[in-house]
């Protein structure tokens, strides 16, 4: 059996139709965001919520990016789940050998002061899987 060594699901990415949502999630989750921050290497903002040991992020593009071409084609909702690594260069190999489809060439800086990688949902049940450990 394979150990990607997964701790935890870390979040649980939602795609939106923009920014304003963060209120329907205030409510919903009755908390405030915590941190929004815009991640540009991928054209899209992200606000976060913590909710016990996981966090909830809301996704919006910002035009021409995946989030955008997402909520076109299938409508707001759960885009992906994140898996907190021990040890991201560690599960980044480890997903390789496995045949999956790691969709970039490295693990690379994401929001919230994290490294991480992505498996497509083609190889993975038709869910979107992100990995991702702190940078320290
Ligand atoms: N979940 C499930 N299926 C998805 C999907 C998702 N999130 N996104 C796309 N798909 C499906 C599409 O519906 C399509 O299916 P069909 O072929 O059956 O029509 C197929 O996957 C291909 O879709 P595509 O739009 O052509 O997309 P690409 O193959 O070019 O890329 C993906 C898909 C998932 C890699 C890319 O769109 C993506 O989401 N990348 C990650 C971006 C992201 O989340 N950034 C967050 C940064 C914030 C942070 O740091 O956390």
């Amino acid at each position: 059996m394979t150990d990607l060594r997964i701790k935890r699901i870390e979040h649980i990415g939602i795609a939106t139709a923009g920014p304003d949502n963060e209120k329907l999630f205030e409510r919903i989750l009755g908390r405030p965001m915590y941190k929004e921050e815009t991640v540009d290497s991928e054209n899209v903002l992200t606000q976060f919520f913590q909710v016990g040991q996981s966090k909830i992020e809301l996704l919006s593009g910002r035009g021409n990016d995946a989030i955008t071409k997402f909520v076109e084609k299938r409508g707001p909702g759960i885009h992906h789940i994140a898996f907190e690594v021990e040890n991201i260069q560690l599960a980044f190999d480890e997903c390789q050998r496995m045949g999956l489809q790691v969709l970039n060439d490295a693990p690379k800086e994401g929001a919230d002061n994290k490294l991480i990688f992505f498996i497509h949902p083609k190889s993975a049940g038709g869910v979107l899987i992100e990995f991702c450990q702190d940078k320290g």
